[in-house]
């Protein structure tokens, strides 16, 4: 499901839509690599490949197993995982990451095939700070850099650190959140990239660059060398950017970005996305082309998209690396085996208000889509959701009595519609989430979201449609965005098959 068809010589933006933040990328010989951000979820990291920068296919998570990725008991989201660093470095891949929950800190993991397996965490105390950054100099000294702008030598093997952490640059002077640093060695020059201006609609990318991966740097004087800030462009928020060179010499950059939608202040909900963005230099200094929702393909032939499956049968042995649950999936509460061919839902006796959920969901990608499920709720209570975070997401559940609509927003609860079960307690449940309907206004939402229940010849009843702001970043604050998916409540809930589909690019 590659977002970037696009008429001949153009692409489209992003180029890995959905909740995919705080891209890092790197290159080897002719495949790109890029890691995300993944905060309260497991697995965390998602790794997607590319050979052209515009078409990416999901091929791993970085950390899928519990003894690289611990998420305390009952963490709120937005804690965990954030903003990953990925190298290749002497014939290995690096990613260094922060885990912020509690007990965590700053981790490194290695490995020689990007799809897995990583290798167990190195864990990096000395490293002072967010946001870690890796860069090696000539004679293989490695530096670690971080938000704030702060540096230290760092043995990325062991984890240990070298020395006093010492100040950068902190970008222009006033400007909140210098952060997402990355360094690289081009030319002449030592390149220092930061984010700057936080990572709402202030949010930009500034530049500096100096003799050594030390410093002194001098900012470039164009900066922020890329900002939304200020203007109606349809994609807002861009920052946390990374640099790569194809092969053919020329520069690019990913970053994040947001689509607001609906009218005054404008609501995103699909989490902050990742962009691909031209870079051409001039007098030493990086010029960021235009991030727009369409731009000019690269010099190179696109390849087809890699079309991902929509639908899920739940027929093999693992799920597929797109699902997604809050802090772990213990084989317990997620089964494949004990009725095949069917995901087994076990609850650990919370509701989609717990953060320990018993939810597997996959990104929302497109600003309309559709998804449907078949579930068996006769022996438990469960159903499809759309769920931003513990305390913002509306869901449509069955119980062997009753199917019902439920919303939660911040600290109210509702039922919003309920009606009995039917004969059978397998039903297929339903949600499309659309444009708002005409007229639009300066209070009108980002979408509309939908849930029902379809008939066994495929009849859709609505049971209710509910305003999409209230899952969304701006009303729940936050790092994500919105993940859809199927979950159990009580007792255990079994799962046919999910089908995901977009009805809009
Ligand atoms: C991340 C920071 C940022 O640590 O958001 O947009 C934070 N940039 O660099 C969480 O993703």
């Amino acid at each position: 499901m590659s977002p970037s068809h696009a008429p001949d010589g153009r692409f489209t933006n992003p180029v890995i839509p959905g909740f995919h933040p705080d891209p890092s990328v790197c290159r080897v010989g002719d495949d790109y690599y890029l890691a995300c951000s993944s905060f309260e979820y497991f697995p965390g990291v998602p790794l997607f490949h590319s050979r052209d920068l515009v078409h990416w296919r999901q091929i791993g998570n970085v950390l899928d197993r519990p003894g690289q990725l611990r998420l305390p008991i009952g963490m709120p989201s937005s804690g965990g995982i954030y903003a990953p660093t990925l190298r290749h470095h002497d014939g290995r891949f690096w990613l260094i990451v922060t885990n912020c929950s509690e007990g965590g800190g700053n981790l490194i993991v290695t490995a020689t095939d990007p799809a897995g397996p990583w290798s167990d965490p190195v864990w990096a105390p000395g490293v002072p700070g967010i946001d870690p950054d890796l860069a090696w100099d000539e004679d293989g000294t490695c530096w670690c850099t971080v938000a704030g702008v702060a540096q230290v030598r760092l043995d990325p093997s062991t984890g240990r650190t070298y020395g006093t952490p010492h100040r950068l640059w902190s970008g222009a002077p006033g400007a909140k959140a210098p952060e997402a640093p990355h360094l690289y060695r081009i030319g002449d020059h030592w390149y220092l990239l930061i984010a700057e201006g936080g990572t709402e609609r202030g949010h930009g990318v500034s530049i500096a660059r100096g003799p050594a991966p030390t410093g002194p740097f001098e900012p470039c004087p164009a900066n922020p060398i890329l900002t939304h800030r200020g203007t109606d462009h349809p994609v807002q928020n861009t920052g946390h950017a990374d640099l790569v060179q194809a092969p053919d010499g020329s520069w690019w950059m990913v970053l994040l970005g947001v689509r607001p939608g609906g009218g005054t202040p404008g609501w995103h909900v699909l989490g902050r996305e990742t962009f691909l963005a031209p870079v051409t230099w001039v007098d030493g200094w990086p010029v960021v082309g235009e991030v727009s929702l369409e731009a000019p393909a690269p010099g190179w032939p696109l390849l087809p998209g890699a079309d991902e499956e929509g639908r899920d049968d739940f027929d093999a042995a693992e799920l597929r690396p797109y699902w997604i649950s809050p802090r772990d999936r213990p084989a317990e509460h997620y089964g494949l085996r004990e009725r095949p061919g069917w995901l087994t839902l076990r609850a650990r006796g919370g509701s989609l208000d717990e953060p320990d959920v018993v939810f597997a969901g996959r990104r929302q990608q497109h600003l309309s889509c559709r998804a449907r499920t078949l579930v068996d709720a006769a022996a438990g209570r469960g159903g499809l959701a759309v769920r931003l975070d513990e305390r913002h997401h509306y869901e449509i559940e069955a119980s062997a009595t009753e199917v019902r609509v439920l919303a939660r927003v911040g600290s109210l609860s509702t039922v919003v519609a309920a009606r009995p079960h039917c004969a059978d307690p397998a039903v297929v449940l339903r949600v499309e989430i659309t444009e708002p309907p005409a007229p639009h206004g300066p209070r009108t939402g980002p979408d509309v979201v939908s849930f029902g229940v379809e008939g066994p010849d495929g009849t859709f009843t609505a049971l209710a449609t509910l305003d999409g702001r209230y899952l969304s970043t701006e009303v729940a604050g936050g790092f994500t965005g919105r993940v859809i998916g199927v979950y159990a409540a009580e007792g255990t809930v079994h799962v046919d098959w999910f089908a995901y589909e977009p009805l809009t690019p």
